[in-house]
């Protein structure tokens, strides 16, 4: 096998050897026998929104057919498949959110989910503007659960967070005519405007495409990071490992798999009981481990310091060392072939989301109501499953590596304060973050985001980036699978200060923090659309002023599309490391890489040449300090 996660990863190679001879196959497999992708879909020309086609036009300007039966253009048919991603994406996300609301609704002083951060509960009430003075914590809490509800099919206004964008923002959006409303509506404009015969113009598709986004970014996403925080609690610094490594020799090993906290947390909870862990001894066990994978690890994580498993794609891996007793999963990022991959190992494969049903996988079906009772459940069939374990089919990885997590606004505002002269200036803002920007300690700030995607080594373009970055005095946070590769790498240890330039490096030293901050799952992307907001606001500027940027090196999911265009809408550049399926439209392409910046300030940058993408991202925010006059 000739693929590129060979060269790169030492995990990899040993253990898609071993699927080899155990039968298995793997992403790397089906990768060889795709041969190639389809060239229409790659450069998005081909349209199949009605049955007169499917159409595809001809790559080449000039030549073959260049419009649809219907007489649609490159241009509109691009415009209308990346819409439609994007509004994928954005109800991925915000469903995410639904649920959580769905839990605050439900939560009570003695039932499984309760408020555990009361402070953030009542911010929020006193941003939906609910009476708060001499009620009882869990009424507010409902209250404030039906005004979230309603942000998704409210038939009047825009989504309420958008106030927490800085004025310049507010005012752009407003203009431009693409302030998001209710996020459900958003979605189905798209699916409404992209359908046969309606709308044809780029740059209209393009601002509905933005409305949407937006009702992510500042509607669901920033909803669903709000709501966990105030159910599970707002993350706190703590230790943690990450890496396949993590998986036990001689204990239940269940890996949480997805993107939901609702049910992981329960999980979390059920592998503690006394009783369940003397049920995982009195079968041979010496005790049962909990490990994560993509963001439903990160949530876990984040909260608990769970440990990590591993990113996206090892997930395979992860089944194929043949320690596992299960693979739980909710929704999102879940391989289908994780269910005839488990059948060659004793690994029970269980499907719990009726959003997210499995061929072949056991399905317990998660119900809130019954949270914990399910999770004991689930945690049982793992440890039950512990028998039949094969160990001459077991092959558990060395490798893993320490982190600190935990890198909530809350978490880095308070190391901040370790800086601060209380004397002189005021406790919890980011004003030294702003400081270090402005003097040039600090060049700037970099998030790096996403997924992976086997059209690159995996995780080889994330850590290229972030090592740029930190190596010229870039202070960089995480989300999602990036955070996850940081944290393999050791790149979220204290320690990987030394691998920072002069600047960063006495950033580190004197608030104790890594260069890299791990700020948490995809949804939590709002986590750093927060913080630039709030240091353009302490400033006195717009986002697109700062020398900040965000990178997406190896994204694969269309909620990485929804993503990337809720961060250009907001003024933050945004590099991506794989093509998006555009480039059949010179016009649209264009249109992302560059006309964009007039309009919003911001732009997409592509380039599948990590050290090269890294450069540009290096470029621009010098770019920025100069127009900043600093
Ligand atoms: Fe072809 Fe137009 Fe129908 Fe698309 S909408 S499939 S371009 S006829
Ligand atoms: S889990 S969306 S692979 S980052 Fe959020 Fe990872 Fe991308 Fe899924």
């Amino acid at each position: 096998m000739s693929h590129e996660a060979l060269k790169f990863d030492k995990i990899a190679g040993p253990l898609i050897e071993k699927a080899k001879q155990d039968g298995a196959e793997t992403m790397w497999d089906r990768d060889v026998a795709m041969k190639s992708r389809c060239g229409f879909g790659d450069k998005g020309i081909c349209c199949k929104i009605c049955n007169m086609g499917p159409c595809r036009l001809s790559p080449v300007e000039g030549k073959g057919a260049q419009r649809g039966i219907c007489g649609a253009t490159a241009d509109t048919i691009v415009a209308r498949n990346f819409a439609r991603m994007v509004a994928a994406g954005s109800s991925a996300h915000s469903d995410h959110a639904r649920s959580l609301l769905h839990t605050l609704h439900m939560t009570s002083p003695d039932g499984d989910y309760q408020i555990k951060d009361e402070a953030k509960l009542l911010s929020l009430a006193k941003e939906y503007e609910v009476e708060t003075e001499g009620r009882d914590i869990y009424d507010i809490a409902h209250e404030v659960a039906e005004i979230g509800l309603m942000e998704f099919g409210k038939p009047f206004g825009t989504q309420r967070f958008i106030k927490r964008a800085t004025e310049g923002r507010q005012k752009l959006w407003k203009e431009l005519g693409v302030e998001p409303r209710a996020i459900d509506r958003e979605v189905v404009s798209i699916m409404h405007s992209t359908h046969i015969g309606c709308a044809s113009d780029m740059e209209s598709i393009y601002a509905l495409t933005v409305k949407s986004a937006l009702s992510n970014g500042w509607g669901g996403s920033m909803i669903g990071t709000d709501v966990s925080d105030i159910i599970f609690g707002t993350p706190t610094a703590r230790q943690s490992e990450a890496n396949l490594g993590c998986l036990e020799e001689n204990m239940v090993n269940i890996l949480v798999h997805g993107h939901e906290p609702g049910l992981s947390e329960m999980i979390v909870f059920a592998s503690q009981d006394p009783e369940i862990v003397q049920l995982a001894k009195d079968n041979g066990a010496e005790g049962i481990n909990l490990v994560g994978m993509c963001c439903t690890g990160n949530e876990v994580l984040m909260k608990h310091g769970v440990r990590l498993a591993g990113t996206f794609y090892q997930q395979e891996l992860a089944v194929i060392t043949g320690a596992l007793e299960a693979v739980v999963v909710d929704v999102q990022c879940i391989f289908p072939a994780l269910a005839t991959l488990s059948e060659c190992y004793h690994t029970k494969f269980i499907a719990t989301s009726p959003k997210a049903k499995m061929e072949g996988a056991r399905y317990i079906e998660f119900d809130e109501e019954r949270a914990l009772e399910i999770a004991k459940e689930i945690v049982t069939e793992a440890i039950l499953n512990y028998k039949n374990r094969d160990r001459n089919k077991v092959l558990i990885p060395q490798e893993k590596n320490k982190s600190t997590v935990g890198f909530s606004i809350n978490t880095i505002v308070g190391g901040l304060d370790k800086v601060v002269n209380s004397n002189v200036d005021q406790l919890g803002t980011v004003k030294p973050l702003a400081d270090c920007i402005m003097a040039g300690v600090l060049r700037g700030a970099a998030g790096v985001v996403g997924c992976n995607n086997p059209k690159v080594a995996h995780d080889n373009s994330h850590l290229t980036i972030i090592k740029e970055m930190i190596k010229n005095d870039v202070i960089v946070v995480v989300t999602g699978c990036a955070a996850q590769a940081a944290a393999k790498a050791g790149l979220l240890q204290y320690e990987a200060k030394e691998l920072a330039g002069r600047g960063l490096k006495e950033v580190c030293e004197r608030v104790g923090i890594p260069p890299v901050l791990h700020m948490g799952s995809c949804v939590d992307n709002t986590r750093i659309l927060r913080l630039v907001t709030e240091v353009a606001k302490y400033l006195g500027v717009d986002t697109p002023v700062l020398p900040v940027v965000g990178a997406a090196p190896e994204w694969m999911s269309e909620k990485a599309v929804s993503i990337g265009t809720y961060f250009v809408s907001s003024g933050v550049d945004v590099f991506l490391g794989t093509v998006p399926p555009v480039t059949g439209s010179a016009r649209f392409t264009d249109y992302l890489t560059n006309g964009l910046e007039d309009v919003y300030g911001a732009k997409f940058t592509v380039n599948e040449d990590p050290v090269q993408l890294a450069q540009a991202m290096l470029d621009r925010i010098e770019e920025k300090r100069t127009r900043l006059g600093i």
